[in-house]
């Protein structure tokens, strides 16, 4: 009999919550052939990323998957035999009670956040709270051997490799939205929260003898981008040329052509956790601007990610990755950091497909999920 998982989401902001949650949700149904409802909070949010989410629909199917919303006031479930619990969010207490009046109470998980430090293998698959008779354990993605790894569909990488090769296919997804760049021009995607450190960056673009024709997504990073136009308005559609280069504002696409956005271009400015990972399987180089937390402890995550992704570069590309990557994150000279990068772009590049081929090689984050479930039945 196929397995039953309630996976719950609550949007706390942006979209990686709903856009891991939902990737995941897909992939079981797609490739684990599981039963799938994903709890919502919030469907404005999810319909972002999915324009045909219904959002007065307290349930829908989208893609297999039982969407249902998660109502402040909770009427009574039967617990699944999975239940995923994303990013630490709290169940509601008579769903709880559900879970522990099962003859044989689910496995009960908590999905954390992603990160690369080290104590993430010690923490993967432990037992955490106990309700009643209902055990819950840490379930962490990862970068490293002995973590849940990361979202990955079958296939994607062959997708990825042939959309790449298909310079046809790639203008043709480019002219969809409204995108035609001069044919010497270096594509930059550029998906980030708030950054002061953008003007910097900009002004070495405008400056460089390539043309670079950036693409950004509507989203928060808008407004540093005017600033550096002097423009008052910018939206969807709109396109300016500084120096050597032309900014495009695109709309938020759905998930799926957000990933062709990515393998189309030669560099990717990408947030967050979902996006992150996705540029990372694009296999280009990138750019990450980690999702700030309180004292400062995502600059630790920065660190570890950045410690292992440069393990094997020459001294000159680590220096270069890890001076773009501190600007960007804690403030610094973009511009001067970027011309740092270009001198080590043939090494860069190279390594944005080893990286990829390499953490390829680790199960997905959906097989070690259901592997976790067999194991534990
Ligand atoms: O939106 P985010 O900043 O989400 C963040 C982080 O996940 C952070 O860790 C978390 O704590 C916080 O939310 C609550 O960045 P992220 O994770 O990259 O999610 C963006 C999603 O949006 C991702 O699934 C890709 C998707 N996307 C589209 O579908 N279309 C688009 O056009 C763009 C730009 C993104």
């Amino acid at each position: 009999m196929k397995a039953s998982w309630d996976i719950f989401c609550s949007v706390v902001d942006n979209f990686g919550d709903i856009g891991v949650t939902w990737r995941l949700a897909r992939q079981l149904v797609a490739e684990h052939q599981c039963e799938v409802r994903l709890w919502v909070d919030d469907l404005r949010a999810f319909e972002r990323l999915c324009p045909e989410v219904d959002i007065s629909a307290f349930r829908q199917w989208q893609a297999g998957v039982e969407v249902r919303h998660w109502p402040t006031e909770w009427a009574a479930q039967p617990a699944a035999d999975v239940v995923i619990a994303a990013f630490a969010c709290q169940l509601p207490a008579a769903y709880m009670e559900a879970m522990a009046e099962r003859e044989r109470p689910p496995l009960w998980l908590n999905l954390d956040y992603l990160s690369a430090e080290d104590w993430v293998v010690g923490c993967h698959g432990l037992p955490s709270v106990k309700f009643k008779g209902a055990q819950k354990y840490f379930f962490f993605p990862g970068f490293r051997p002995g973590t849940g790894g990361l979202l990955r569909e079958v296939g994607l990488l062959e997708r990825r490799r042939a959309f790449q090769k298909d310079t046809l296919a790639q203008r043709n997804f480019l002219q969809g939205l409204g995108v035609s760049a001069a044919s010497d021009a270096r594509l930059i995607s550029l998906f980030a929260y708030e950054n002061a450190g953008l003007g910097n960056w900009l002004d070495a673009l405008a400056a460089d003898t390539r043309p670079t024709h950036l693409l950004v997504p509507e989203g928060r990073i808008l407004g540093d981008v005017k600033r550096w136009l002097a423009c008052d308005e910018l939206h969807v559609g709109t396109q300016q040329v500084r120096g050597a280069v032309t900014v495009q504002v695109l709309p938020f696409v759905r998930q799926e052509q957000y990933d062709q956005l990515l393998w189309c271009c030669d560099f990717n400015a990408v947030r967050g956790e979902d996006s992150f990972v996705r540029a990372q399987w694009a296999g280009r180089p990138m750019l990450w601007h980690i999702y700030r937390q309180d004292e400062d402890i995502h600059l630790d995550k920065l660190e570890a990610f950045l410690d292992l992704y440069t393990q094997g570069l020459s001294p000159q590309a680590r220096d270069a990755i890890n001076g773009l990557w501190q600007a960007w994150n804690a403030g610094g000279d973009m511009g001067q950091c970027w011309k740092t990068l270009l001198n080590v772009w043939p090494e860069v590049s190279l390594h944005a497909e080893q990286w990829c081929l390499e953490q390829a090689l680790q199960a997905d984050l959906a097989a070690a999920l259901v592997q976790f479930y067999l194991n534990w039945i």
